[in-house]
C-alpha cells in the first residue's frame, strides 16, 4: 500500500549552502547528513509534519544528481512515496507497465530501502518509492 508522501528530493550544488536556505524557510534544523557512496550523493534531511525534504548533492561526476545539475540544473529532483511491503508494490507497479529503476530494492538513505520509477512513465516526475528496513 503507498502511504503518504514521505519526502521531496531537491537536486543542490552546494549542500551546505543550500542547508542555511531551507532552514530559514523552514525555520528548522536538519536533522541528519548522509552520505550515500552507492548513489553518489550528499544528503540532508529536514522535517516538514508527516513529511521531510531531503537535499541532494552530488558527490561525483557519474552521480544521477550531477547529471540532473547539468541538463535540469537545480530544483525538484525526485518525489518519495513510503510503502509498507516494497516488494509488492514493485510487482504491482511492474504490472501495470510502470518502468522500475532497479529490479530489487536498493539501500537509500535515512534507514530505508528504495525503488525508482522511471519518469517517462510517470509524467516526467522521477518517483521513489521507500520503506524502512526491517
Ligand atoms: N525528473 C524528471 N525527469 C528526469 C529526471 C528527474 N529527476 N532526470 C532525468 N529525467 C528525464 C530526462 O530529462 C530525460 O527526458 P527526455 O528523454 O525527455 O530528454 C529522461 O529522463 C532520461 O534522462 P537521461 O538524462 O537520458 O538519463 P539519465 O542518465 O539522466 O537517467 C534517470 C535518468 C531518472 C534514469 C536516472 O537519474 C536514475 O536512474 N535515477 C534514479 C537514481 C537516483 O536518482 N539517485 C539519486 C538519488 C538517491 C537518493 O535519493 O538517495
Amino acid at each position: 500500500m503507498i502511504q503518504k508522501i514521505e519526502h521531496l528530493g531537491i537536486a543542490v550544488k552546494d549542500l551546505e549552502a543550500s542547508l542555511q536556505v531551507f532552514e530559514a524557510l523552514l525555520n528548522t534544523a536538519h536533522y541528519k547528513v548522509e552520505r550515500v557512496e552507492s548513489e553518489g550523493v550528499s544528503t540532508a534531511f529536514l522535517k516538514l509534519g508527516e513529511s521531510k525534504i531531503e537535499l541532494l548533492q552530488a558527490t561525483n561526476e557519474t552521480s544521477a544528481i550531477a547529471k540532473h545539475i547539468i541538463k535540469r540544473n537545480e530544483g525538484i529532483h525526485h518525489i518519495a512515496l513510503a510503502v509498507d511491503d516494497i516488494d509488492a508494490e514493485m510487482k504491482r507497479l511492474a504490472a501495470l507497465g510502470f518502468e522500475l529503476l532497479h529490479p530489487e530494492p536498493l539501500a537509500g538513505a535515512d534507514g530505508k530501502l528504495i525503488c525508482f520509477l522511471h519518469p517517462k512513465t510517470t509524467n516526467g516526475v522521477l518517483v521513489e518509492l521507500c520503506m524502512d528496513k526491517k
